[in-house]
């Protein structure tokens, strides 16, 4: 390992005990700005990659609520306000028994570089809670939004902080939340996004992240004459970004073949076709049931406890969570013929899995650049709320297909080696890293 990344992770250790994500995204962006720093001293001196590890603000509190039964709960809830140099601090929520303070920093970590290369105003922020909504009824969801919000209401606003869903939270709990907002408020403002059209919402803002990860796709693709047209694609989660995902990559003539979700993993080797998605959408967004019920409805293979990247294909889609795809996982992928990965989930594969695909030469497109379709729509967002007007889906289609495009280039023209090969995660570090530098050097110590 570098000496200078190794001293420089060695501080970001002892300051954030415990936190292994955090310390694994921040160590993935250190290895590739260290170097770059060196070259540009105005950012070594003004300690600007010191100051974005260190988020600006942490917001931790009580969020107790009622149950059914008229039994008193108490979840943890977090807002991390991570950067603001170049915009209001934005970003998702996510509810998931697993969250903890170290997995939001590493989010909100990776959501600032995110936002920079969307070209929007956007600073970084997360949050959440390790609320479990699997087997809450709507009213306990409600009711645990509602505490949620009592308390995050204070510390977000349009020009402040502009939260919106991730893992466990979509349209409902948003919602929700809004509604809270609102009454505390007295405003109805664009406070958060992912809001429903008829109050405020995108058109697009749903399909975003998972149809950006797979125009990410189609962008590597095309650097060497390629497309998705007929390629086989590994996807995993059945949630919002896998859906989307298989939406879109379907539309363009490719064949998703797994979906998945904690469970396990179903293999359909005919395809995943409108029909079937149809089905998968009824069955997780409303039915709220496990994505087993697929492999029993369409007579097709379940793998239980199991990921699916044992499954020869061309393309892999990483739509479910961090760390999902270990080193064995990747090797296993690239020895099947998988040569393009384009991460719709955040740090979905480890570092050592990194390391293989970057060794391996394959196209990898890493979920700052991949994913921030997401983000990018929730700014458009943004934007149609400030003017009280609303685009129509070609309006925002269009531009998220240009600023997915734009991300890419950012990429190449930061990530391309001189051998030809195009480093996307070097890419992608450096070219969120420079708009944020720059304006916190503009903005002197703050
Ligand atoms: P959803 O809650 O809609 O779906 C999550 C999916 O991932 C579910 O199928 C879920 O299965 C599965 N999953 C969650 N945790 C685990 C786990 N520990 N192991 C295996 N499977 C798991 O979330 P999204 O689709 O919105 O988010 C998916 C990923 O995309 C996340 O990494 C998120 O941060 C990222 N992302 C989301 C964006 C958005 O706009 N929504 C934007 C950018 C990135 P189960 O139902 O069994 O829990
Ligand atoms: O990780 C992400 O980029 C999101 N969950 C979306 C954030 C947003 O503000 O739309």
């Amino acid at each position: 390992m570098d000496p200078r990344v190794e001293k420089f992770m060695a501080t970001i250790k002892a300051k954030n005990p415990g936190e292994n994500e955090f310390h694994q995204a921040v160590h993935e962006v250190a290895e590739s700005l260290i170097p770059f720093i060196e070259e540009n001293p105005k950012y070594k001196h003004a300690k600007v990659l010191e100051r974005i590890a260190e988020p600006e603000r942490v917001i931790l509190f009580r969020i107790p609520w009622l149950d059914d039964k008229g039994e008193i709960q108490i979840n943890k809830g977090y807002r991390i306000e991570m950067n603001s140099a170049i915009g209001p601090y934005k970003g998702g929520l996510r509810f998931h028994p697993t969250v903890n303070l170290g997995i939001l920093k590493f989010l909100a970590f990776e959501q600032v570089f995110k936002n920079s290369l969307t070209t929007l105003p956007m600073g970084g922020g997360k949050g959440g809670s390790d609320f479990d909504p699997k087997g809450k009824s709507d009213n306990e969801v409600m009711r645990f939004c509602q505490s949620f919000m009592s308390e995050l209401s204070r510390h977000i606003g349009p020009n402040t902080d502009v939260p919106a869903g991730d893992i466990g939270v979509g349209g409902r709990e948003i919602g929700y939340l809004f509604g809270q907002y609102k009454r505390l408020r007295n405003e109805f403002t664009g406070v958060l996004t992912g809001k429903g059209i008829d109050w405020g919402g995108s058109v697009i803002r749903p399909e975003a992240t998972g149809y950006g990860a797979t125009y990410f796709a189609q962008n590597m693709l095309e650097t060497r004459g390629d497309s998705l047209e007929g390629k086989v694609v590994a996807i995993s989660g059945s949630g919002n970004v896998a859906q989307f995902a298989t939406q879109k990559v379907t539309e363009l003539g490719g064949k998703v073949v797994t979906l998945s979700d904690s469970s396990g993993f179903i293999y359909d080797p005919a395809g995943i076709d409108k029909e079937k998605l149809d089905y998968v959408m009824e069955l997780k967004n409303i039915k709220r049931g496990r994505i087993k019920e697929y492999a029993e409805k369409y007579g097709v293979e379940y793998f239980e406890g199991k990921r699916p990247w044992s499954v020869k294909c061309d393309v892999a889609m990483p739509n479910a969570t961090e760390n999902e795809v270990n080193e064995e996982e990747a090797k296993t992928l690239i020895k099947n013929g998988c040569y393009c990965i384009s991460e719709g989930a955040n740090m979905p594969s480890t570092p050592e899995a990194i390391n293989a695909y970057l060794d391996a030469g394959i196209l990898y497109g890493p979920g700052k650049a991949a994913n921030a379709g997401g983000v990018a729509v929730s700014g458009l967002e943004m934007t149609q709320n400030s003017m009280r007007l609303g685009w129509t889906r070609e309006e925002v289609d269009n531009r998220l297909q240009m600023i997915m495009k734009n991300i890419h280039d950012t990429c190449v023209k930061h990530g391309k080696q001189d051998d030809g090969f195009i480093n996307y995660v070097r890419g992608a570090n450096i070219g969120g890293f420079i708009k944020v530098a720059d304006s916190m050097l503009a903005q002197g110590v703050v």
